[in-house]
Order: C-alpha cells, then sequence, then structure tokens
C-alpha cells in the first residue's frame, strides 16, 4: 500500500476564496434558510395530520446547514444524518422529490423502502441518510480517502449530532481520518439533545470539539446560529483539507427548536426556558434583520420571499400528493440480477393477490 500519509497531488488546486459569504449571496443564503423553516413546518404538520408517516424536523439548525453548505463545493460528498433539509434545500434537490421520498410515492427514486427522511440523491452528492447514528462517519472518511487517491480535489462531509460523537463510528472514523489525513469536515450540529438525553449527559468532554484532540486533528466550535461564523469555520476547514493539511472537526452549537422526531414530546423532558433562550437567537430572524440592515432586503421584499416560498411549497404538495403510489410489486425488482425460479413465483402468486382487488382476506 502506498504511504497515505503523503499529500496526493490533486487534479486542480483548490480555489482561493474569501470567507466571507459574498455579499451578493447573502439574500439567495436567507432565502433559502426561510424555505428550510416553513417547509420543516408545513412537513411536521402533514405528519400530524396523517399525510406522511414520520418525519424529522430540523427548526433552529438552518443557519448551520445552509452555512456549511454553501461553504462547500457542489462537488463535495455530503453524509446526512437525518435532519439535514437545510443542507438538500442548498443543492437544490426540489421539494417535491423531498416529499416524493417522505410519502413514498411512485416519484421516490428510492421507492419507498427507505424511512422518510432518509433520501439520497447521487445527483446532488447527497448519499442516503443514515438511521444507525455514526455509520456515514466513516462512510464519508472511506469516501474521502478513495478521492484523495484518485486526486480528486473535494471533501467529504458527515453530519452528526451531539449524540453520535459517543458512537464507535465516531472514534473509528475520526481514528482513521486523522492517521491517514483524510479530507473530512465531521460537522457536528451540537443541538444540545440526542433524543431526551441532554448534551451534560453525553460526556465529560469540556466541548465536542475537543474530542479531535485524541486524534490528532483539529477541532473547532462555532457558533451554529450565526451562518456567517458557520461558513468561515467550514470554509478554512475546506482549505485544511485540500491543501492535504488533514480533516477537522466542528461543533456548531445550536439548538433543536421541535420534538426530535414526529414521534416524541419534548415537554416531557426539556425545560421550556431553555427553549425560549435559544429562541431569542433564531437564526431566521437573526439574518433577516441584519439584511434589512444592511438594505439588502426590504420590509415589502421580505414578505414577498415568504409568501413565494409559502407558494412554492403549497404546489410542491399538491404535487406529490398526486403522484401514484408506488407499485407494490417492486419490491421483487433491484435484489438479484436474476430472479430465482422461486422469487418469481412469490410475484406471480402476489400479482394475483393484489388483482383480487377487494375481495381479498
Ligand atoms: C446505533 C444507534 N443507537 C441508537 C439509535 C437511536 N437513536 C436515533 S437518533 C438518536 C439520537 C442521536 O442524537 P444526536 O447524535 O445528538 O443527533 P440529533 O438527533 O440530536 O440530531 C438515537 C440514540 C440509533 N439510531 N442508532
Ligand atoms: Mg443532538
Amino acid at each position: 500500500m502506498a504511504d497515505a500519509t503523503q499529500a496526493i497531488p490533486s487534479s486542480a488546486e483548490p480555489p482561493v476564496r474569501p470567507l466571507e459569504i459574498p455579499r451578493l449571496e447573502l439574500p439567495r443564503a436567507y432565502r433559502t434558510m426561510v424555505l428550510a423553516r416553513l417547509f420543516d413546518d408545513r412537513c411536521l404538520a402533514l405528519q400530524r395530520q396523517g399525510r406522511i408517516g414520520f418525519y424529522v424536523p430540523m427548526g433552529g439548525q438552518e443557519a448551520a446547514q445552509v452555512g456549511c453548505t454553501w461553504a462547500l463545493d457542489p462537488a463535495d460528498w455530503l453524509f446526512p444524518a437525518y435532519r439535514e433539509l437545510g443542507a438538500a434545500l442548498v443543492r437544490g434537490v426540489p421539494l417535491t422529490l423531498l416529499l416524493d421520498q417522505f410519502i413514498g410515492n411512485s416519484g421516490d427514486l428510492l421507492k419507498g423502502r427507505q424511512m422518510p427522511n432518509h433520501y439520497g440523491y447521487p445527483k446532488y452528492r447527497i448519499v442516503t441518510g443514515s438511521s444507525p447514528v455514526g455509520t456515514q462517519i466513516s462512510h464519508a472518511v472511506g469516501a474521502a480517502m478513495a478521492a484523495k487517491k484518485k486526486g480528486h480535489a473535494i471533501v467529504t462531509v458527515p453530519f452528526f449530532g451531539d449524540g453520535t460523537t459517543s458512537s464507535n463510528d465516531f472514534h473509528a472514523g475520526l481514528n482513521f481520518a486523522g492517521v491517514f489525513q483524510a479530507p473530512t469536515i465531521f460537522f457536528c450540529q451540537n443541538n444540545q439533545w440526542a433524543i431526551s438525553l441532554p448534551r451534560s449527559r453525553q460526556t465529560r468532554s469540556e466541548t465536542l470539539a475537543d474530542k479531535a484532540v485524541a486524534y490528532g486533528i483539529q477541532g473547532v466550535v462555532v457558533d451554529g446560529m450565526d451562518v456567517h461564523a458557520v461558513y468561515r469555520a467550514v470554509k478554512a476547514a475546506r482549505d485544511r483539507a485540500l491543501r492535504g493539511d488533514g480533516p477537522t472537526l466542528i461543533e456548531a452549537q445550536v439548538y433543536r427548536f421541535g420534538p426530535h422526531s414526529s414521534s416524541d414530546d419534548p415537554k416531557r423532558y426539556r425545560p421550556e426556558e431553555d427553549l425560549a433562550a435559544w429562541k431569542a437567537r433564531d437564526p431566521v430572524t437573526a439574518l433577516q434583520h441584519e439584511l434589512l440592515e444592511a438594505g439588502l432586503l426590504t420590509a415589502e421584499s421580505d414578505a414577498a420571499l415568504w409568501d413565494a416560498a409559502r407558494a412554492e411549497i403549497a404546489s410542491a404538495i399538491q404535487e406529490a400528493e398526486a403522484t401514484a403510489p408506488v407499485d407494490p410489486l417492486s419490491m421483487f425488482d433491484d435484489v438479484l440480477a436474476r430472479p430465482t425460479p422461486a422469487l418469481e413465483a412469490q410475484r406471480a402468486e402476489f400479482a394475483t393477490w393484489l388483482g383480487q382487488g377487494e375481495t381479498r382476506t
């Protein structure tokens, strides 16, 4: 095996770019955060109305996800957990396509076989979301090593939470990345809770970024409610990784405004005062005020932006709900190149059963 610790020449030098979100891009970044906020709220409501089966909200984490993905190159690969709507929207994943997956209809590229929110889109360089916490971390490190060996000047970015820093894969991934200098940015959104377990019960480490020390890699704490701070940290980490100077663990400190998922009630385990304190620092409102003050937004253009986002969401829901369900027979597809006779027989039996319609038992 070649000495993997040696920097492999990349096919293209990383472009030197300023560490600030360009002024003219700010309204678009803000629009993406607004869209994420409104779509996220709406999807949780759709779940409550029985129109989608399960949902994992991300409210409160808009600046972290948008700031991070904005600082990346579209060629970089994202390895989400299950809460990364903001990252998907920056990449341009259409709302309808996301809803197709949440509903599990025939427009869903995954054919209704994955849990809602666990989407993947090769076109947008988003690997299918990971439910067992942490597995995406080692996947991302492997992909980074492959890119490095091929001389591709890209980074890989696993997204994960505070709780996931206690997982086996966090250790395996960061250790391997440290030893082999994988061009990976470990993007930890410390939203203070792992379902009902608070950050204080997760680890005695003072910060989660401190854990980087054990792996000999760079660790950075950043205010995840500040889109600029996140952008700067990710941009710097990306430049470092592509210079061959190794991976970075970024801890973006945020707060999950909603429940862990549509299946729990945070009022049963979380103090209301904490939520109120963090909501006072709402990342969407913070950027809104900043843009209004900077003259990049007016009260009118802001209202129009929110209205347009609501209209876009309504039409995506209409389209996705009008899409036909997944063909149940498709469950026999994609597994074997040549189906066995037994499988063919089961398929035929199932097709007959489906054809019996109302009379089946
Ligand atoms: C290996 C494994 N253990 C337990 C779970 C159950 N589980 C799902 S999400 C979660 C909490 C993860 O918390 P964190 O990493 O902070 O991410 P967050 O959900 O807060 O974004 C747990 C324990 C799981 N999915 N996988
Ligand atoms: Mg968490």
